[in-house]
């Protein structure tokens, strides 16, 4: 399938689980011919939270590019207030166990095309950004957030560990120090916070500005050879990604034997209870 400049959703994927349809394509892509750079955007209202579906979606449109020498890539949301809103819990919660292996197996392929592409990839973050929301935006080599929305890896605070390959995005960004305590304390930092510790490189008042900015980061490549940026980059991530390819296959069988524990399960419940509370307040 060729790219062209214009967007388009993708059809040629299965979209209709039971419980778990959307009503259009959850994936946008816009690639601009003249620079190779293309403009991905999550589109599944009202919240962008990463189900089997959008998550399929993300891992083939990555695939595509990598095939069609993208030159850069930027993540965004159609939303005006939510980037994601992680991992989509609905997924986690009385899962059918098939679903949810591939569903867990898709997260891990789409988290290893996003932290390794051989091209440059930016977040424009303009909306909130908690747990796999984080993820998405760190896994990029460069973040630009518009004000007064929050990010981070809040695992702990809703009772969960995030995996390590979570922990090894946040790392790469922030650094040890500053990872064990956003880590430990599930802390969501507001804009300006997360420029502090270096969580995000850039703030912008609007999305138009955001995007500036990250076609500005991008023309930092311009004279810089593909393949010997690609391989630099490769070089600085293989770790994380080796680590989780040697043990993708323990992890699903770890989490797949956990998924129903009753614990999990009730907290899940009580969590998105809370979700649902907030929103008639
Ligand atoms: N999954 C599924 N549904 C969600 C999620 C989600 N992550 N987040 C929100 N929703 C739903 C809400 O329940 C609500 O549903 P409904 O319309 O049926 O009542 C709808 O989306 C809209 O939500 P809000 O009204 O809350 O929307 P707001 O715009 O007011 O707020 C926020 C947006 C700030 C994103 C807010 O929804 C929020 O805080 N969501 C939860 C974010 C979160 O904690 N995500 C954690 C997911 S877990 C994860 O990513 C990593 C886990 C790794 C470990 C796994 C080990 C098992």
């Amino acid at each position: 399938m060729a790219l062209r400049n214009g967007i388009r959703g993708f059809s040629i994927f299965s979209s209709s689980f039971r419980n778990y349809s959307s009503t259009g394509p959850v994936i946008n892509l816009q690639v601009n011919d003249k620079t190779g750079v293309a403009t991905v955007t999550l589109n599944r209202p009202p919240v962008n939270s990463l189900n089997l579906e959008l998550l399929t979606e993300l891992s083939n449109t990555l695939t595509e590019l990598e095939k069609n020498k993208c030159r850069g890539l930027m993540l965004t949301s159609s939303s005006n207030s939510v980037f994601s809103a992680g991992l989509d819990l609905l997924e986690l919660y009385k899962p059918n166990l098939d679903r949810f292996k591939q569903w867990w197996s898709t997260l891990q392929q789409t988290w290893m095309k996003l932290y390794g592409t051989p091209y440059p990839t930016v977040a424009v973050i303009n909306g909130h950004a908690p747990a796999g929301g984080c993820l998405l935006a760190t896994s990029c080599e460069y973040r630009v957030m518009l004000n007064n929305f929050t990010i981070g890896l809040n695992e702990t605070k809703i009772g969960m560990v995030a995996p390590d390959w979570f922990i090894a995005s946040m790392k790469n960004t922030v650094g040890p120090r500053q990872a064990e305590l956003a880590l430990t304390t599930g802390n969501l930092f507001t804009t300006d916070e997360a420029l502090k510790i270096g969580l995000i490189d850039e703030v912008a008042v609007n999305k138009e500005e955001a995007i500036s900015k990250a076609e500005k980061f991008l023309h930092r490549y311009d004279n810089v050879s593909p393949l010997a940026r690609a391989l630099t980059k490769q070089t600085l991530r293989k770790d994380a990604i080796q680590d989780l390819v040697k043990k993708q296959k323990t992890e699903l069988e770890n989490i797949t034997s956990f998924i129903n524990n009753e614990k999990l399960q009730k907290g899940l419940e009580v969590y998105l209870e809370s979700l649902k509370q907030k929103k008639k307040q």
